[in-house]
C-alpha cells in the first residue's frame, strides 16, 4: 500500500509517481478505485491519530456517493458525526501527497507536534459502501490505523448517514441506541410517535423507490421492517446491478430523467444515491417520456422550514429562537425567494460542500440545509432541545416538533431519515406529491452541465462560488452571455469530486437557460 507498490482490489499494480497530487476534496479523497491503496492506508493512520489526540472514536467512510461504480473515496468523520476539521484536512492531503521514502519521517513529525497521550477511547470505526473495491480499501485503511497503535472496528456495508451516526453514538451514548439496529430503532420510534399525531391517518399510497443499485436498497428494506407494517407502501426498484448507473438522485438530478426502469405516471417516486445521503422526489406526467417533473433538495428544504415556522408559531416559541436556512449558489432562485418572501427568512448562501452548510447552520437554534442535489437536514441546538421536549403535557405542536427533530438525523444529510420525514410531512398536510410540486413555488428553468477538464485548478472562483477569478477574461464573457441572452445568471466552478467544471445557468425560459448553458459550457472547454 504504498504509491510506488499500490497494488488495487484485483491485485493489479498501479503505482503512482511522485508528482501526482491528490488532494482532500468536497467529500474527501475521491479517485478511480485503483488509485486509492496507498491512499486508504496514509487516511486510516490520520483517522487514528486524530482518534488518539481526540480521545474519541473516529469515522472513516469508504464510498464515492453518485459517483461510478469504479470510482471510491476515502473520508474522515469527526467524533459528533461531522466532518473533518479542516486544518486536519491538510494533514491528509500532505500525507497523501509525499513520497514513499517521507512517510515515516512525516508521521513521526505530525506524532511529534500534536503530543499524543494516553487514549482509552481511541479507535477507527470503518465502513463500506456496495463498491468491490471497498474491502480492501478497508484492509489498506486497517493496515494505516495499525501504524498508530489504534483499533480498527470495520461495520462493513452501511450507508453514509449511518457510519456517522455509529461514530457520534459512540462518542455520546446520550445520543442514541448503538448499531444499525439503534438507527433503525431510533428513526422508527421517531416516525411512529409522529405517525400518531398525524389528524388524519388515511391508508398509505404507493411510493416507487429507486435505490440506485447501492447500499441505500438493502438499508432501506430493513428501516421499512422495522415499521408498522401498514404505515408505508414501497415498491424498491434498482435493488442490485451497475451502481449509480442510469438510476439514482444525481441522474435523476442532472438529467431531469426517470431512473431506469420508468416510473409510472402519477406514482410518488424517490431516488437514493449510492451511499444514501442524498434524497429526491420526482414523478412523471406522461409516460410515454422520460422527463420528470423534479422536487430537489430545496423542495424539501422548502417543505421542513415551511413545517418548522408554522409549529413554532403555533407552539408561541418562534420569537424565542433563532432560525437559518443555507443554501449554496445552486439553490433554484425561485426556492430563495420564496424562503425569503414567504417563509420571512432570508437565505444564507456558503459555498459548496457540506461542512460549509453544516457549520452555517450549526450557529442557528435550528439550521435547516440542503443542497440542491437533494444532501440535507436539520441541526437542533441544545437552546431547541430545552424549549421542546415531548411528553403527555407537552401541546400538539411542541409534541410534532419534538417527534419531528428525533426522525431528523441531525448530525448529516441522511436519504433515509429525510424520506420518512417528507412522507410524514406530506401526510401532515395531505398533500399528493403533485400539490407539494405546485402548491410552493415552481423552479426557474435551469440546466448543470459537466464540462470535463484536464486540469481543474486553473478554475478559481469568489469565495461563494457564483464568480469566476481565474482563467482571467473568463468571467466577463459569462456575464456578456447573460446579458445578450436576458437570462437570470449563470457560474462555473470547478468540482472537488471530479475532472469536469460545472456549470450552472438559469433564465425565466427553458430554452435561454439552455442555450446560456451550452453557450458558458463552450467557452470553458
Ligand atoms: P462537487 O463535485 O465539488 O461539485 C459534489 C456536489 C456537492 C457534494 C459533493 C460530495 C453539486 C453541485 N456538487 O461536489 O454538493 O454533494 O459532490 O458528494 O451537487
Ligand atoms: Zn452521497
Amino acid at each position: 500500500f504504498n504509491r510506488r507498490s499500490n497494488i488495487d482490489h484485483n491485485g493489479q499494480s498501479n503505482p503512482l509517481d511522485d508528482t501526482v497530487k491528490i488532494s482532500y476534496g468536497t467529500a474527501g479523497f475521491r479517485e478511480k478505485a485503483e488509485v486509492l491503496p496507498f491512499v486508504a492506508l496514509r487516511v486510516g493512520y490520520l483517522a487514528a491519530l486524530r482518534s488518539r489526540v481526540l480521545n474519541k472514536a473516529i469515522g472513516l467512510m469508504i464510498t464515492a456517493s453518485h459517483n461510478p461504480q469504479c470510482d471510491n473515496g476515502v473520508k474522515i468523520v469527526d467524533p459528533n458525526g461531522e466532518m473533518l476539521a479542516s486544518e486536519w484536512e491538510n494533514h491528509a492531503t500532505m500525507l497523501v501527497s509525499i513520497p514513499d521514502d517521507e512517510l515515516l519521517r512525516e508521521m513521526k513529525k505530525l506524532e511529534e507536534t500534536l503530543q499524543l497521550g494516553d487514549a482509552k477511547e481511541a479507535r477507527v470505526i470503518c465502513a463500506v459502501d456496495t463498491r468491490p473495491s471497498g474491502q480492501h480499501l478497508a484492509d489498506a485503511a486497517k493496515a494505516g490505523a495499525a501504524l498508530c497503535n489504534v483499533d480498527f472496528e470495520f461495520l462493513g456495508l452501511l450507508t453514509t448517514p449511518q457510519l456517522h451516526y455509529a461514530v457520534r453514538v459512540q462518542n455520546d451514548p446520550a445520543f442514541g441506541p448503538p448499531g444499525e439496529d439503534g438507527y433503525y430503532t431510533k428513526i422508527g420510534t421517531a416516525f411512529r410517535q409522529f405517525y400518531e399525531l398525524l389528524p388524519n391517518k388515511s391508508s398509505p399510497t404507493l411510493l416507487m423507490l429507486d435505490c440506485a443499485n447501492g447500499v441505500g436498497a438493502p438499508k432501506a428494506r430493513k428501516l421499512f421492517d422495522a415499521l408498522p407494517k401498514n404505515l408505508m407502501e414501497v415498491d424498491f426498484k434498482n435493488e442490485v446491478g451497475e451502481l449509480n448507473h442510469e438510476c439514482g438522485a444525481d441522474f435523476v438530478k442532472i438529467c431531469k430523467q426517470s431512473p431506469v426502469p420508468t416510473c409510472i405516471e402519477g406514482v410518488r417516486c424517490a431516488s437514493l444515491d449510492g451511499d444514501a445521503d442524498r434524497l429526491v422526489y420526482f414523478y412523471s406526467k406522461n409516460s410515454e417520456s422520460k422527463n420528470v417533473i423534479l422536487l430537489d433538495g430545496d423542495k424539501i428544504a422548502v417543505l421542513f422550514a415551511k413545517f418548522l415556522i408554522e409549529e413554532l408559531k403555533e407552539a408561541k416559541v418562534f420569537d424565542q429562537l433563532t432560525i437559518g436556512i443555507v443554501q449554496t449558489a445552486y439553490a433554484n432562485g425561485a426556492s430563495s425567494a420564496y424562503i425569503k418572501n414567504q417563509l420571512g427568512v432570508d437565505p444564507i448562501f456558503v459555498p459548496t460542500g457540506v461542512k460549509h452548510l453544516h457549520h452555517e447552520a450549526m450557529k442557528y437554534d435550528i439550521g435547516v440545509y440542503f443542497e440542491a442535489n437533494g444532501h440535507g437536514t436539520i441541526c437542533f441546538s441544545d437552546h431547541f432541545k430545552s424549549l421542546i421536549s415531548g411528553g403527555e403535557t407537552s401541546s400538539p405542536p411542541k409534541n410534532r416538533l419534538y417527534w419531528f427533530s428525533q426522525l431528523i438525523n441531525e448530525v448529516v444529510g441522511d436519504a433515509l431519515a429525510d424520506l420518512l420525514a417528507v412522507e410524514l410531512l406530506l401526510k401532515y398536510y395531505g398533500w399528493t406529491v403533485e400539490d407539494w410540486a405546485n402548491k410552493l413555488y415552481h423552479d426557474a428553468p435551469n440546466i448543470q452541465i459537466k464540462v470535463p477538464v484536464t486540469d481543474r485548478s486553473i478554475f478559481q472562483t469568489t469565495w461563494d462560488e457564483t464568480r469566476l477569478i481565474a482563467p482571467l477574461g473568463l468571467q466577463d464573457k459569462i456575464d456578456h452571455l447573460v446579458n445578450e441572452l436576458g437570462a437570470i445568471r449563470a457560474f462555473a466552478r470547478p468540482s472537488g469530486t471530479e475532472k469536469t467544471v460545472r456549470v450552472y445557468a438559469e433564465a425565466e425560459d427553458a430554452e435561454v437557460a439552455n442555450k446560456l448553458g451550452e453557450k458558458v459550457a463552450e467557452i470553458i472547454r
